[in-house]
């Protein structure tokens, strides 16, 4: 005889996991002492928020592969919770969420504290879930709670990947699990085992000519293409035949941005030449992109238009391929094994020179990488400072985590990042106040990189208890704030008459010292590049460094959008 807390311990074993991030509450406060038996195999990271334990799993399950497990109660992982769920739909991260309907002895029929069971004046975990999972079960006995997180790790982490989750009826989690033959559990692995729809070679034959076919073929490049192989492959295909590599936001640098086929980012926070290389385009392969509406302009037809480019889609989900625009030639498999099927075939290199000199002339024309001329005010410094001073020292063995706002938007519009994967970014909802939880969970999965995250004043402000984290679960960050006392990105929209965008002033460095961190103020651009190596310096030592940095409030992101 074992209890409900005791096999899902196992069950998530069993499945491979071996990291669960949590702000316990009711239910999941009760399973949290089958952990302790296992914490040499399985480490469970304490957060200050639901929120930031959400993302932390999201990022988890975005850089591995594997679902993140994020552990809350009912009415916190489904609100507070959501955001980093929401983010893992969007952006496909693999993700398992554990929560319970929060209803103490299980009748919920008549509850209003806490109460997620879907009864009248309750509100409903399923439901509240099913809109931002692939994959919900709800169970109301034991051996469903072990049956539904067996198929969450399933739905989880089967292309297209995404979240997926299991509500438990809180009772069941402390109750012991008669054997019963009607009701039969095996394990996980069995559950597990798939593999890949391999694409059709008629269809990458055709594929293959049509690439071949083409004076300007531009590669669109997804979320689909963010696997060490893909990067790997792309970049040899693309190089070979001088194909033009624009890519999405989530994409963002899945090739080296200085060499002779990147383009940079698409859409509006993205680069001019990446846009401007699309729109010229006479063949446009979309390689796991989706073509969302975030980096085509919404759909603006001066970009990318059917009726005067062919297009070409592949992705891991037939839906997904002819969902935003038709297609002349639609593919599912997955991005890697299509690239891998077009090695050795004529993709047109006869004209390479012709393609990569196009491509040259487009960047210079369109200044990629190329920062416009900034000054700031006396006291502060501007973002292109920022892009500067990380263009100079960002290393291969370095992550760049983003966050959102104008501080952002100048890093993906302006920053020509050279190692593959090593941006982390909200390509999903691109909520602010991720950038912190992400940059944790980066540190986690990579130990021996230095992570950076670069976060508005605004950001920041909404997980600042993340630093926190850092020093108790040992996962040292550098943080440099993009400090300018307001809602840049918003207020830069006021045209001077600022309603609800200013912020008071707030010490960011301070208060990081006032949590175990080192925090260091830098008001001019000469100082930050010292900033940036001292907090490399303290990472090496274990030690969290915020570098608060003053931009001036008018620097804007008008300049780098305006096109
Ligand atoms: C959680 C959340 N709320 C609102 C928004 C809308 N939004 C996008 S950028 C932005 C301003 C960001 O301010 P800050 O973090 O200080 O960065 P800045 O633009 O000033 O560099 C807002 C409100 C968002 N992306 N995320
Ligand atoms: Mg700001």
């Amino acid at each position: 005889m074992t209890t409900t807390k005791n096999a899902l311990v196992r069950t998530l074993l069993e499945c491979g996991a071996t990291h669960a991030f949590t702000l316990p509450g009711l239910g999941i406060t009760w399973t949290l002492d089958e952990f302790y038996a296992v914490r040499d195999r399985f480490r469970v990271v304490l957060t200050r928020s639901e929120q930031a334990a959400s993302v932390m799993a999201q990022v988890y399950g975005k850089l591995t592969g594997r679902p993140g497990v994020f552990m809350g109660q009912g009415p916190f992982a489904t609100t507070t919770g959501a955001f980093g769920i929401l983010e893992a739909q969007f952006a496909g991260s693999p993700m398992v969420v554990l929560t319970d309907t929060s209803c103490y002895d299980g009748f919920g029929m008549y509850g209003v504290y806490q109460t997620m069971t879907g009864d009248y004046g309750a509100a409903d975990a399923r439901t509240v879930l099913g809109t931002m999972t692939k994959y919900c079960a709800y169970a109301t006995e034991p051996h469903e709670a072990v049956y539904g997180l067996q198929l969450a790790f399933k739905h989880a982490q089967l292309p297209r990947m995404g979240p997926a989750a299991l509500v438990m009826k809180t009772p069941i989690i402390r109750r012991e699990m008669p054997d019963n033959p009607r009701q039969q559990l095996y394990p996980s692995e069995g559950y597990l085992r798939h593999t890949p729809a391999r694409p059709d070679a008629d269809a990458v034959g055709a594929l293959a000519r049509l690439l071949a076919s083409a004076k300007t073929p531009v590669i669109i490049a997804g979320q689909g293409t963010q696997t060490p192989r893909t990067r790997v492959l792309l970049a040899e295909l693309a190089g070979r035949a001088g194909i033009a590599v624009a890519t999405s936001y989530n994409a963002k640098a899945v090739i080296d941005e200085t060499s002779p086929v990147a383009v940079g980012m698409l859409g509006t926070w993205g680069s001019k030449s990446a846009n401007r290389m699309l729109a010229r385009a006479d063949v446009v392969l979309a390689l796991g992109a989706s073509l969302g509406p975030d980096y085509l302009r919404f759909r603006d037809a001066g970009m990318l238009d059917p009726t005067r480019q062919r297009i070409a889609q592949v992705d891991v989900d037939p839906r997904h391929a002819g969902w935003v625009l038709p297609v002349e030639l639609a593919i599912t498999g997955d991005a890697g094994d299509v690239l891998e099927a077009l090695r050795g075939q004529d993709l047109g290199e006869h004209g390479r020179e012709g393609r990569l000199g196009t491509i040259a002339a487009n960047n210079e024309d369109h200044g990629f990488g190329v920062l416009p001329p900034c000054t700031p005010a006396p006291g502060t410094l501007h973002y292109a400072d920022i892009v500067r001073v990380l263009d100079r020292s960002l290393t291969p063995a370095d992550m760049l985590v983003l966050d959102a706002g104008n501080n952002r938007i100048w890093v993906t519009s302006q920053l020509r990042l050279r190692t593959p994967g090593q941006l982390v970014a909200p390509g999903g909802i691109g909520g602010m106040g991720w950038g912190l939880p992400a940059a944790v969970a980066t540190r986690l999965v990579h130990p021996d990189r230095h992570v950076i995250c670069l976060i508005g004043d605004g950001g920041i402000a909404m997980t600042l208890a993340t630093l926190a984290t850092c020093v108790q679960e040992q996962l040292p960050i550098t943080v440099i704030v993009a400090n300018n006392r307001g809602l840049g990105m918003v207020r830069d929209n006021m045209k001077g008459r600022n309603i609800a965008v200013d912020f008071s002033a707030l010490d960011f460095a301070t208060i990081a010292r006032g949590m175990g961190c080192e925090g260091v103020r830098v008001d001019h651009a000469g100082a930050l590049g010292d900033a940036l190596a001292a907090a490399r310096e303290a990472g090496r030592q274990g030690r969290t460094t915020v570098i608060d940095v003053a931009i001036d409030p008018a620097a804007s992101h008008v300049p780098v959008s305006d096109y």
